[in-house]
C-alpha cells in the first residue's frame, strides 16, 4: 500500500467519524423538543410537577381519592384526545375542581401549562379522576 493510499484510508476513516458525530448531534437536536416536554404517550393523561410540563411526570389511569407524595404538587397537565381529567382541591374529590374533559367526552387534546389560572390552582390538587378509552 502506498503512502498516498494509506493517507486516503485514514482520511476516509476520519470522514466517517466526523459524519457519525454530526448525525448524532442532529439526532440530539431532533429529540430535544420531546425531551423538553415528555408525555405518558398518546393514550395516557400526563401530570407534571412543574409548570410548562416540567419536573417529574406521572400517568394516572384511574380515580385517586388521595395522591400521596403528589399531594399539592401538580402544576401542569396534558389530556390526549381519547382521555379525560378532573383535578380536585381536596381529597375525596371535594373542594374546587378543574375539568379538562369528562369521561365520555373524546374531543381534541388539551394541554394546560399552568394551573395558576384554573379553579383548582397551582400545587393544590389533592385528588383526581383520570382515564382513557383504552383503560375501560
Ligand atoms: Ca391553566
Amino acid at each position: 500500500m502506498s503512502r498516498t493510499m494509506r493517507a486516503a484510508a485514514a482520511l476516509g476513516l476520519g470522514a466517517t467519524l466526523t459524519l457519525g458525530f454530526t448525525a448524532s448531534a442532529h439526532a440530539a437536536e431532533a429529540a430535544a423538543p420531546r425531551a423538553a416536554a415528555p408525555t405518558c404517550g398518546p393514550n395516557r393523561v400526563s401530570v407534571y410537577q412543574f409548570k410548562n410540563f416540567g419536573g417529574e411526570i406521572v400517568c394516572p389511569t384511574s380515580n385517586y381519592s388521595s395522591l400521596g407524595s403528589w399531594n399539592d404538587r401538580i402544576s401542569s397537565v396534558v389530556v390526549p384526545a381519547n382521555c379525560w381529567l378532573t383535578l380536585y382541591q381536596h381529597a375525596g374529590y371535594k373542594g374546587k375542581k378543574s375539568v379538562w374533559k369528562r369521561k365520555g367526552n373524546y374531543g381534541s387534546a388539551r394541554r394546560d401549562g399552568s394551573l395558576s389560572n384554573n379553579n383548582v390552582g397551582d400545587n393544590r390538587t389533592s385528588s383526581l379522576k383520570a382515564g382513557c378509552t383504552f383503560d375501560a
